[in-house]
């Protein structure tokens, strides 16, 4: 009789279980369905500030228009890491997919399934190719970024000596433009005398783009300025920089979160960088999700749609062959402003 409670017990327990369990799935569906579209941004990978700031923005952009947004970011920035993520997207049938390429072409086979069952794909930040996009938010001008880095590091140089960049991961589209774009730039004349001696991969990992820093101090003695275009490697370098006594001697320039470079511009390990608002890039992505579903936008060049506080923004074409919406130029942070800044993103 005991043991006949006991099983009762547990049963009517694992009933209740089970009871608990449906109503927790059918309140996450219905929570979906409620909300109506359901748009998913996917950064390169997490602890990342710069990223938290752009899915902030994207997930402030979406609600505001009363639907529901999915975060997601893998451990490593790598696009198989992604391309699960992707799956698990399309499985949700999720109404929007905003990418944050870790690759150019290795996500083209996912996202065109994602396209295939009716899911309106783009990239942001870090583009795809043009396959595998509708169109791409892009914080700033490409060939803009590039010039008015060498244009940096050529100041801070004082005309003349060995630079080096450190980048994000060798795959990084993004990165990847901005240092051809420098690479270019250097060819002309007015550069003749500054020498790029090496571009390192810190994967924009905290450890790795500080060991990548420590390894270009070591091999090139004579190294002026390190340009980063990543808001992880430079905050990395700028603190090698100030740990080994070496402000003055070697500069730090690119782009960077003034949040996590305001202590170094004040030191002096950067005498100024740049950047845009990445909460603003999140969000201008956000309205094009729902201007893409809401078919207001097919992202050819020309449509129009209104971005909420942003104002309204046009399709144009991308130097790379597909189209993009242009947040606007990128800002310029030194001594003067960066206490503005800091507390901004
Ligand atoms: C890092 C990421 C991001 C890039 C910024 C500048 O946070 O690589 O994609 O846009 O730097």
């Amino acid at each position: 009789m005991k043991s006949m409670t006991r099983k009762v017990l547990i049963l009517s327990l694992i009933m209740a279980v089970i009871g608990q369990a449906a109503v927790f799935a059918s309140g996450q569906q219905g929570g979906g369905a409620q909300a109506g579209e359901r748009h998913a941004i996917v950064f390169k990978s997490t602890g990342n500030p710069y990223g938290e700031r752009q899915m902030g923005g994207f997930e402030t952009g979406i609600k505001e228009q009363g639907f529901t947004a999915i975060l997601r970011a893998p451990d490593l920035p790598t696009a198989e890491a992604q391309i699960q993520m992707i799956e698990q997207l399309i499985a949700q049938r999720v109404t929007s997919i905003c990418i944050v390429g870790n690759d150019f072409d290795a996500l083209q086979p996912v996202l065109t399934r994602a396209k295939n069952q009716g899911i309106k794909v783009y990239s942001l930040d870090s583009s795809v190719n043009p396959a595998s996009r509708l169109t791409h938010v892009n914080q700033a001008d490409t060939q803009m970024i590039g010039e008015t880095l060498v244009e940096a590091a050529f100041d801070q140089a004082g005309g003349s000596g060995e630079i080096a960049i450190l980048s994000a991961t060798s795959q990084a589209s993004n990165q990847n433009a901005w240092i051809a774009v420098m690479q270019e730039t250097l060819k002309k004349p007015k550069y003749a005398n500054l020498n790029l001696v090496k571009i390192a991969y810190g994967d924009d990992l905290r450890d790795k783009s500080t060991s990548e820093t420590e390894g270009l101090l070591a091999s090139y003695p004579n190294l002026k300025v390190i340009i980063a275009p990543t808001t992880v490697g430079i905050a990395a370098a700028a603190k090698v920089v100030t740990d080994r006594g070496l402000v003055g001697k070697i500069k730090i320039t690119g782009l960077g979160l003034p949040s996590e470079m305001a202590e170094y511009i004040d030191n002096g390990a950067c005498p100024y960088m740049f950047l845009w608002n990445p909460i603003d890039v999140g969000y201008l992505g956000a309205y094009v999700a729902t201007a893409l579903t809401s078919g207001k936008i097919t992202g050819k060049v020309g449509d129009t749609f209104s971005a909420g506080r942003l104002g309204n923004y046009t399709i144009t074409q991308a130097p790379d062959g597909g189209t993009e919406v242009l947040l606007g130029p990128p800002f310029k942070f030194d001594k003067a402003n960066i206490n503005e800044w800091k507390s901004v993103y």
